[in-house]
């Protein structure tokens, strides 16, 4: 039997377009079944409405990110990022999280893990859940976390501060390869899917295939029931070709619907992660897709718009807005990915379970 602790220091912070706990590693309990515990109190999980915790009621404002100083050469801070459930009372590491990861850097800052520097502060990050490093660039004032500035991202309002993200050999990151199956595509229950792992495992296929438009809203979409079965049915069968064994208490493989770009971009989509719809799209989920849109004979490569060059600006359309991936290509991969996020701290002080 294990004990949790009453409370733990703790900072509430947006990531991106996410929100959630950011803790000290030192904060939480040692053990695993009592850190999982502890946070499941502190969001209020498992219930609908988190009601009774800091959960917001959505899979996108019921994570954590655990922080620590790192002791890997050329990395500063390691971060191991845990979706608490909202309806139930699951804690996971078997996924990665690009939008937490925007307010690990200023939270590294913050608690004085990376000395800041005058102007730009960068800060090397080993994500712990898919054994890879993040580049931020966390802008630092008077020797402080600057949060304000112009940078706007879609799904967020108002302006704040850019914190640019950059991910390195990201390929295969939970599934072993890009392309887990060894296919570009396969047929699937009748569904011709691409199933990828660019940092995020994604199964990606044309929204006409699942029987949308892939223009429906989060809320059409979350109430269209038989599209929900269909995609769990198939995302119970994708996960074990993917090499993430059974998933069905995993929150990966994604599952994104594709079709052609309506506002300029290069590709739309509608994603279910997996069993609530995305408000808009993750960031790793993004550099998936954008990277099946880059692959001939993928389920998404005759429904993109590609531009030309080596270094390819990449709007990722979503039901909010866009997601701008910069996809570097060497010898027809890609070889490295950008986004711009920001980060907001809401909150430093006690959290109580
Ligand atoms: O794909 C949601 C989010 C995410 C994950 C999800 C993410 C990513 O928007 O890197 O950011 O897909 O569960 O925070």
């Amino acid at each position: 039997m294990f004990s949790i602790p009453q409370s733990a220091r703790c900072m509430w912070m947006r990531g991106g377009t996410s929100k959630g706990g950011y803790f000290l590693r030192e904060d939480l309990p040692a053990d695993v079944e009592a850190r999982d515990a502890f946070l499941l109190s502190v969001m209020g999980s498992p219930d609908d409405r988190q009601i009774d915790g800091m959960g917001g009621a959505d899979p996108l404002t019921s994570k954590v990110a655990v922080v620590s100083k790192s002791t890997r050469d050329g990395v500063d801070v390691d971060y191991l990022f845990l979706q608490v459930g909202v309806d139930k009372a699951l804690v996971t590491d078997a996924q990665n999280c690009g939008n937490i990861l925007a307010g690990v850097g200023p939270f590294a800052i913050e608690r004085g893990l990376v000395a800041a520097q005058p102007g730009q502060t960068p800060v090397s990050i080993y994500m712990e859940n898919t054994g890879q490093i993040a580049m931020a660039n966390v802008e630092t004032l008077d020797g402080r976390v600057n949060y304000t500035g112009n940078a706007t991202i879609d799904g967020v309002p108002g302006t704040s501060a850019p914190i640019p993200l950059e991910f390195q050999d990201t390929a295969g990151s939970t599934c072993g390869a890009l392309l887990p199956t060894g296919n570009v595509l396969d047929m699937i229950n009748g569904i011709a899917v691409t199933m990828i792992d660019n940092g995020m495992p994604c199964v990606v296929m044309a929204a006409s295939d699942a029987g949308i438009t892939g223009q429906e809203t989060r809320e059409e979409l979350e109430n269209n029931q038989p599209l929900r079965d269909r995609l769990e049915t198939l995302r119970l069968a994708c996960g074990p070709l993917m090499n993430l064994g059974n998933v069905t208490n995993k929150t990966v493989p994604k599952m994104t619907m594709i079709s052609t770009a309506v506002n300029g971009g290069t590709i739309s989509t509608r994603t279910f992660i997996p069993h609530r719809c995305h408000a808009s799209i993750g960031v790793l989920g993004a550099v998936s897709v954008a990277t099946a849109c880059l692959i001939e004979g993928s389920a998404a490569y005759t429904l993109a718009t590609i531009p030309e060059g080596d270094v390819k600006t990449m709007p990722i359309e979503h039901p909010i807005g866009e997601t701008t991936i910069v996809a570097t290509m060497e010898n027809g991969a890609v070889s490295r990915a950008a986004i711009l996020r920001t980060a907001n701290k809401l909150m430093d002080g006690e959290v109580f379970a």
